[in-house]
């Protein structure tokens, strides 16, 4: 546990950072521990981020038990379950939602009844029927006795299982579950690649070049780190503004002459693919021979989540959570959502809880349509990798934002979202590799405003900065909405893209010590933080996880948002945005600073200062200045750009 020694020296710099605050004279509220001077070497990041992961896969793996017993509970408290032929369809039916339910037996205590029920179990070996027998005995005689059982992890056919059982309340009944939890070994690969602690992409895929994302040489990826300093683009594919937009013939001589088949048009750019020429060369072309406003390459981007640790030390709520705060009945509320009481989302309950009118879209790997915890949340979306699909999610990324954002609140099953009642609309621009390109993410963001979204999340970034994106971002600016981004996970300076555009509304990630997380990218174009570490949500196959990221702090800013735009909707995208960095809690250097921008959001300070009906000025520092600044760009902008 090296990786412990390194949170003990973090811990003791930032004890002598309490320290020293305490003996400031004047000093009147406890100020919050500073911030280390310098970001983690590579190294040490590496480790902490090895560690965040880790303890994401381990809270995850108590999230399912947690959430496999309130199953076995559900059954046994259901009057209507006392013969075999009720408990057999009754779980046949709970095995088609939730499949990692491969086995499940009922059991008559008194009578010495059972009734086994196997769902879609994979091929098992001997050794593994007899362990999983084995698990199940002890179960039997465990409730027998009145007692509850949780077999420790082990493996079967190659796969981490477990087992609990669950006596009734009078003790009559008892359930017990084979849980398949190859959930574990997603949340595993998925936060590798989030984390960047693999090199991302997978060379070869996709005709994919890496180039310094500044100077445009080549650079290899070989290590997660590299990737700091790389963009990954489409080495046969360029991206063309034109002064004057070519004719249909002249679009046809184009192809013609690089090779290339029917372009893609979005807003004012276009997207060639050649057969024959590389970037480079297609980029010669254009200069030489069309007037252009820019040629860019087509890059990819990447989701920015990671993956969680223990919460051994989050297990209860702040104390700041008092009778008056209203704690949902969510199962896993209590134990593992320490982020929403942090920033007083429960308080915040109090003076908005969303409105269906305000919706949130999520430009991201989609989401999983069927998730019980997600029921009703969801308005149509759109898949831009397979227009011909819905926008389901093949990555489990785009599910776990949306939980955060929505996830139902006081259904008594699985996480609360930040916001109870605000629709999420799904845009699917990433592919089942977790990556989209610039031409996706653009037509994704075009596309939520296009169809009435109010707020819009990404959990994404790539370090290149792409007029054609910033293009999209603007479009959707110009019409109101409010542009939420995660700051991206390197723990490096370098901005990215959207994070950086001023549009956009900038979000590093904290853990559940207040502390900037060690993945964290900063900068000067920081606007807020908020909760990124260990962040338990929805997950594919009605399940649960904890992941790690600015991925999971930015959607508790966009459902913030769109709290404060369904509390008042007389606000203008900047105004939302002006109270969300107004009304924050400071943390690390007095004043905004680069780690957490203007600190962390608070959801009760925002929502109060968004329904004073009439908004003093000096609420919003430079309101009047921004105004100012939005009207100038309406008139020095010659036009927007139209989707199509
Ligand atoms: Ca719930
Ligand atoms: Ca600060």
């Amino acid at each position: 546990m090296k990786s412990r020694n390194l949170w003990s020296v973090i811990g003791a710099v930032a004890l002598l950072g309490v320290l020293l605050l305490i003996f400031i004279p004047g000093s009147k509220q406890p100020a919050p521990a500073a911030e280390p001077a310098q970001p983690l070497k590579p190294q040490q990041e590496h480790k902490a981020k090895h560690f965040t992961m880790q303890s994401d896969i381990h809270a995850t793996h108590q999230l399912n038990r947690l959430d496999a017993k309130a199953h076995l509970h559900k059954m046994l408290s259901n009057e209507s379950l006392r013969n075999a032929g009720q408990i057999r369809l009754y779980t046949q039916n709970e095995q088609k939602t939730h499949k990692h339910f491969q086995q499940v037996r009922w059991y008559n205590l008194k009578q010495n009844k059972m009734v086994d029920i196997q769902g879609q179990l994979p091929k098992l070996s001997k050794d593994d029927k007899k362990l999983i027998s084995h698990h199940f005995q002890i179960a039997q005689q465990k409730l027998k006795q009145g007692e509850a059982y949780d077999s420790p992890k082990f493996v079967a056919a190659g796969q981490p299982y477990f087992v609990v059982a669950e006596p009734s309340k009078d003790r009559k009944f008892g359930a017990a579950a084979l849980v398949n939890q190859a959930v574990l070994h997603e949340v595993s690969n998925h936060q590798k690649r989030n984390l960047r602690l693999i090199p991302y992409p997978k060379e070869g895929k996709f005709k994919v070049e890496s180039v310094h994302a500044d100077t445009l040489s080549d650079i290899t990826v070989k290590t997660g780190h590299d990737n700091e300093k790389a963009s990954h683009f489409y080495e046969n594919e360029i991206v063309v503004s034109f002064q004057q937009d070519p004719t249909k013939e002249q679009l046809l001589d184009i192809s013609k002459e690089i090779s290339c088949e029917t372009p893609r048009k979005l807003g004012y750019a276009y997207v060639f693919r050649s057969k024959e020429m590389d970037y480079q060369q297609l980029r010669s072309y254009f200069e030489k021979n069309w007037e252009t406003k820019y040629t860019e390459p087509h890059y990819m981007y990447l989701t920015n989540d990671r993956i969680p640790q223990t919460m051994s030390n989050t297990g209860s709520l702040p104390e700041q959570a008092n009778a008056q705060v209203n704690i949902p009945n969510d199962l896993l509320f209590s134990q593992y959502q320490w982020n929403l009481p942090v920033i007083e989302t429960n308080r915040g309950w109090d003076l908005s809880r969303g409105s269906e009118d305000v919706i949130i879209a999520v430009v991201d790997t989609g989401a999983d349509l069927t998730h019980t915890d997600l029921a009703g949340q969801l308005v149509d979306g759109y898949n831009i990798v397979d227009k011909e699909k819905k926008p389901l999610d093949d990555v489990g990324h785009g599910t776990h934002v949306a939980g955060i954002i929505g996830a139902l609140v006081n259904n008594g099953e699985g996480v609360a979202g930040v916001s109870w009642y605000n629709k999420i609309m799904p845009v699917k621009a990433l592919d089942s590799s977790g990556s989209g390109t610039t031409y996706a993410v653009a037509e994704g963001i075009i596309w939520a405003t296009d169809h009435g979204a109010k707020v819009i999340n990404m959990s994404l970034g790539n370090y290149a900065d792409s007029q054609f994106l910033h293009d999209a971002v603007k479009y959707a600016y110009d019409r109101d909405v409010v542009l939420v981004a995660a700051s991206g996970n390197d723990n490096t300076e370098r901005p990215g893209y959207p994070a950086a555009y001023p549009e956009v509304l900038a979000v590093a990630a904290t853990d559940s010590n207040q502390k900037r997380a060690e993945y964290s990218n900063y900068g000067d174009y920081i606007d807020v933080a908020a909760p990124g570490t260990n962040i338990a949500s929805t997950f594919p196959g009605n399940q649960y996880a904890a992941l790690s990221g600015t991925s999971m702090a930015s959607p508790h800013a966009a459902a913030m948002a769109g709290l404060i735009r369904s509390l008042n909707p007389n606000l203008t995208n900047q105004e939302v945005m002006d109270v969300m960095t107004s009304q924050t809690v400071d943390l690390g250097d007095k004043g905004k600073d680069k780690y957490f921008g203007h600190g962390q959001i608070d959801i009760f300070r925002a929502l109060q200062a968004a329904s004073t009906p009439e908004v003093p000025l000096q609420m919003w520092p430079g309101r009047t200045l921004l105004n100012l600044e939005q009207e100038l760009r309406k008139l020095t902008r010659p036009q927007t750009i139209d989707g199509e």
